[in-house]
């Protein structure tokens, strides 16, 4: 039988665990789930010679097939509770995948047994000088907008020459970045609340990042959290350490505190961005100038021009929190060396990932818009505020969130609105108290493929040449669709053959006498 390493000694060695190069062999690693961060997880410590065990509720085929390959072990069990084959391999060391709530079984378990619990961002921090010299990290965070300025400050910093791979929540484990063989020159990483919940603010395994910017905080993911606070205090771990620049939003009272609690490094400077005339130290806009009036000398008397909100609405970029994404993306651009003229031309080039406010379709005056990436309030009022009248679709799961205050201070734009999914009751009763006289329609099957032409052909009974008619569900979309990605296709779909069937209508109807 091995013998017991004491506490004292496990938890020097995961002190000394800071580079690919320290000995990994022999550790003892319990990883928990094996979707795309818990494999990738697995599959580096296995090759670091680390005794690999995973962990999962459930697992697909194809990956399951693979751990054996890479030379770890995989138990799938309900993990209602610890499981003995937890307990039998004695885990000097749990990597959690962001999905597992802190409340998790597994996790209570590891917190009663004193055995740390990683996150893929630490564990890829630790081992981040796999390839050459480490590249530099830039954090996102933030409820909206993280997907968006993560390629755009990718964007920029590729249009500058540097090597720049986007990762983390945007879907790609930094882990796969960081073992990538060519290096990168700098990670812009997404960091979602479940990540940054397991990231430390000091110590060996402390992120220290160049740059960091979380853009907004609104109720969400409060089911996972417990409370508004806890999301808050995970959200503002990602400016624990900055070295360079913590940028915060103007418009945002939360960003701005986090940045005046943070312990950052010597050095490190604030810079905010807002939408509004930059002071000294902001990215801001002037007569319809995005400036940059932070990274120059004389910034009391000057500011850089980036670029214009009208060339910007000329490339469907000109949204409001398009533009305050822009700002922000190019703050943390500029903290990183990159010169003005080099955003601009990116920017020429540079179009915005599918169902984040996308005009499908404009027909009879009326603009039909796909925003089901909207899918928490705070996403859908940034929405619903860039658009004049509107015929709104919402609805879906509301993940344990308000929606009163976005229909108290939206309803005066709505020309009127059509619900779908599962958390129709919520939004119902909203409308009651706060726009009793709005048309509200109802779409009440659960048959995915029935609900967005029901929802569109109710839309289009109410809109106006003028209108927009808007999908920003501001919820979830797993109640009714496999993500929001089905459901803005489905919507487009379904936009394209309502207006197919009406010019076909129109082309089939007997030419009366006085049209001639
Ligand atoms: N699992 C369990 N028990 C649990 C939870 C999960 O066994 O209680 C298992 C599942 O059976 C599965 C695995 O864990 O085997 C899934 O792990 P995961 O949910 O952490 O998902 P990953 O595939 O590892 O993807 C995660 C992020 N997912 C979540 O945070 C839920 C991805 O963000 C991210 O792109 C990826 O890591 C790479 O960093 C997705 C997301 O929805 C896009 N994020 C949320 C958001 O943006 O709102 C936070």
């Amino acid at each position: 039988m091995a013998l017991a390493v004491s506490g004292t000694d496990a938890a020097d060695r995961l002190d000394g665990l800071t580079s690919w190069h320290a000995d990994w062999r022999g550790l003892r690693v319990v990883v928990l789930g094996l979707g795309v961060t818990g494999f990738a997880a697995a599959d580096t410590l296995a090759e670091l010679g680390a005794d690999v065990l995973v962990l999962t509720s459930s697992a697909d085929d194809e990956r399951a097939g693979l751990v054996d390959v890479i030379g770890a072990r995989l138990v799938v069990e309900p993990l209602d509770d610890a499981p003995a084959s937890l307990i039998d391999h004695r885990p000097d060391l749990v990597i959690a995948s962001p999905g597992f709530h802190p409340d998790h079984p597994v996790l209570a378990w590891a917190e009663q047994t004193g055995v740390p619990v990683w996150g893929d961002i630490e564990l890829a921090w630790r081992l981040r000088d796999k390839v050459g010299d480490p590249a530099e990290w830039i954090l996102v965070t933030g409820t909206n907008g993280k997907t968006t300025t993560v390629q755009l400050t990718a964007a920029f910093l590729a249009a500058a020459g540097l090597r720049v791979a986007p990762c983390g929540n945007i879907g790609v484990p930094v882990l796969d970045a960081v073992r990538d063989p060519q290096g990168w020159d700098v990670l812009v990483v997404e960091l979602s609340s479940y990540q940054l919940h397991h990231l430390r603010r000091s110590g060996p395994g402390a992120l220290a990042p160049h740059s960091a910017v979380c853009l907004n905080l609104a109720d969400d993911h409060i089911d996972w959290h417990g409370s508004f606070e806890a999301y808050r205090d995970a959200k503002a771990t990602v400016y624990a350490n900055t070295r360079v620049a913590c940028v915060y939003n103007k418009a945002d009272e939360n960003t701005q505190r986090m940045v005046e609690d943070a312990e950052v490094q010597e050095g490190a400077r604030a810079i905010g961005f807002g939408l509004g005339v930059p002071g000294p130290s902001d990215f801001g806009v002037v007569d319809g100038i995005l400036c940059d009036r932070a990274f120059l000398e004389d910034r009391r008397n000057t500011a850089i021009e980036l670029t214009t909100v009208i060339e910007l609405e000329a490339r469907d970029l000109g949204a409001p929190h398009v533009v305050a994404n822009i700002l922000a993306a190019a703050a943390l651009a500029r903290s990183a060396g990159v010169d003005p003229l080099t955003i601009r031309t990116a920017l020429e080039s540079f179009t915005l990932d599918a169902h984040r406010i996308a005009t499908v379709a404009f027909e009879d005056g009326v603009r039909w818009v796909d925003d089901s990436k909207a899918t928490n309030p705070h996403a859908a009022q940034a929405s619903l505020r860039a658009f004049g009248s509107v015929v709104w679709i919402a609805g879906g799961l509301l993940k344990g969130v308000d929606i009163d205050d976005l229909v108290r201070t939206q309803a005066h734009r709505l020309r009127g609105a059509v619900l779908i999914g599962v958390d129709r009751s919520e939004l119902r009763a909203a409308f009651e108290r706060h726009a009793p006289e709005l048309p509200l329609a109802e779409v009440d099957t659960d048959d995915t493929g029935d609900v967005m032409p029901r929802a569109v052909r109710l839309a289009a009974e109410v809109a106006r040449a003028g209108d927009t008619v808007l999908l920003a569900p501001a919820a979830a979309s797993m109640d009714q669709f496999a993500d929001y990605a089905e459901r803005g296709h489905l919507f487009t779909q379904a936009v394209h053959e309502y207006l197919k069937g009406e010019a076909d209508d129109a082309d089939a109807a007997p030419t009366r006498r006085d049209d001639q």
